[in-house]
């Protein structure tokens, strides 16, 4: 075969003598959409270059953490500044104080915070630590719903409320997932049943308030609700997975938007991550004073890590937090959000194609279907082709959406009208020519 003078397709190549699947990460491989993997050599903005000098506008942007645009200067600035005073120390700091400081502020349903290096972390740790302050072990999450690969969170639903899951990943021992009930997003019933047959052995339900890992799919305000008054009514933790939407959708994250929708409304525990680092290696978990109390080394919950608070890391992230705590930043990131996703819509309409569209601040899903889908399911009589052939006509146009149907996009700050209307005219062509 002659070698590929795309050095894309070369470096994934060697990649994949060497990393499985040539990615740290599954979806990076491009498995879902076929096709070679752009290496990105370097990232300014809203764009990357990838590794045959080819410029996309970027609409993925790390998965969410890029909210600013890649580069932005103050927030280079700082991590230059702090990697000149030391890489990491394992002892305290003065800047992981301050980036506690400014989670607590922002988001005030948390009187307490544990920093640690990635949303999977984060997760897993919030769990153990609803297990030791409730004593019990039942967790309760939602198909579609990704909150990291901890082995207790790879699993799908049983064959009924009254079994629990099954692990989704080989080398998860059935008796690890035992305690985890699956359920259908925005399934007021299931979880009425769920409760009634399991609410005193709850120690949690985690969810993701806005789901990012089924593309955009919003928790109804009647499902909210009765999430947060089944866990109140029987003593189980209301845990939101904000490691997507946390800063991404608002300020105050997806709890301060259903805040507004549900009078009085908090979460008991919040997990975050991506924008809190500001693309570099941090996650956090917090809750009430006595919940985060019965942590190491104050109680019984054991949780660490020899990287957890990164000199480096806060300082990423507290330059992004102030950047985006400026007055204006997430109504700015919103009307081009919106510009985007309304255009993207017409687009498809133009060509006698329906695409239905919903965003929250700078996070946004289509779907190649009729109507928003409330569940799973529904997101996944989605026509694999039909979103593969979309996908590669706007990657070979120079714009790079998620490589899979059930993955979320983000829009940054650096993101220009005129970038979202080269979008929306590269989506003219594309939807010329989409099958039917
Ligand atoms: P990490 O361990 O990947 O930092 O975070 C796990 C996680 C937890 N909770 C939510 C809501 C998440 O979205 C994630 C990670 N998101 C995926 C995107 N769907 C990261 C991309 C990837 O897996 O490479």
């Amino acid at each position: 075969m002659t070698p590929s003078t795309d050095r894309n397709q070369q470096l994934f190549e060697r990649a994949q003598s060497l990393i499985p699947g040539g990615v740290n990460s599954p979806v990076r491989a491009f498995k879902a959409v076929g096709g070679t993997p752009r290496f990105v050599q370097r990232a300014q903005g809203a764009y990357f270059w990838d590794a045959n000098g080819q410029r996309y506008t970027d609409y993925i942007g790390s998965w969410g953490p890029m909210i600013l645009g890649h580069g932005h200067p103050a927030v280079v600035e700082a991590v230059q500044k702090a990697a000149l005073d030391g890489f990491s120390f394992g002892a305290p700091t003065e800047r992981e104080v301050e980036l506690a400081e400014a989670i607590v502020r922002l988001v005030p349903s948390i009187d307490m915070v544990r920093l640690v290096s990635s949303g999977t972390e984060a997760a897993m740790s919030a769990i153990r630590l609803a297990r030791g302050a409730t004593g019990r072990s039942k967790l309760v999450k939602f198909e579609g719903c990704y909150h990291g690969h901890a082995d207790a969170l790879l699993v799908k639903a049983g064959s009924g409320l009254a079994t629990f899951g099954n692990p989704t990943s080989a080398g998860v021992p059935p008796e690890v997932v035992q305690h985890t009930l699956v359920l259908e997003y925005n399934n007021v019933a299931q979880l009425e049943e769920a409760f009634a047959l399991h609410g005193s052995d709850i120690a949690c339900l985690m969810i993701e308030p806005i789901c990012g890992n089924m593309n955009f799919v919003r928790a109804s305000v009647p499902f909210m609700t009765r999430c947060r008054e089944l866990c109140s009514q029987h003593g189980a933790l209301l845990a939101f997975d904000e490691v997507m939407t946390g800063f991404r959708v608002a300020l105050g994250g997806a709890q301060s938007v259903y805040a507004r929708l549900i009078p009085g409304f908090e979460p008991d525990m919040t997990v975050m991550g991506k924008v809190i680092g500001g693309g570099m290696p941090l996650a956090a978990f917090g809750a009430k004073r006595e919940v985060m109390r019965q942590l190491a080394p104050l109680g019984g919950v054991y949780q660490a890590g020899t990287l957890s608070g990164n000199p480096v890391a806060t300082a990423c992230g507290l330059a992004t937090l102030h950047e985006v705590s400026k007055p204006g930043f997430y109504e700015a990131l919103a009307v081009r959000t919106r510009q985007l996703v309304d255009g993207l819509s017409a687009a498809a309409a133009a060509h006698g194609h329906t695409l239905t569209v919903d965003s929250e601040g700078g996070m946004f899903g289509f779907f190649l279907l009729d109507q928003l889908p409330q569940n799973y399911a529904t997101v996944m009589t989605t026509s694999g082709p039909r979103f593969n052939h979309f996908f590669h006509g706007m990657l070979a146009r120079g714009v790079y959406f998620a490589p899979a149907l059930y993955e979320a996009g983000f829009v940054s700050a650096a993101h220009t009208e005129a970038d979202v209307a080269e979008t929306v005219a590269a989506a003219h062509e594309v939807f010329s020519s989409l099958p039917g």
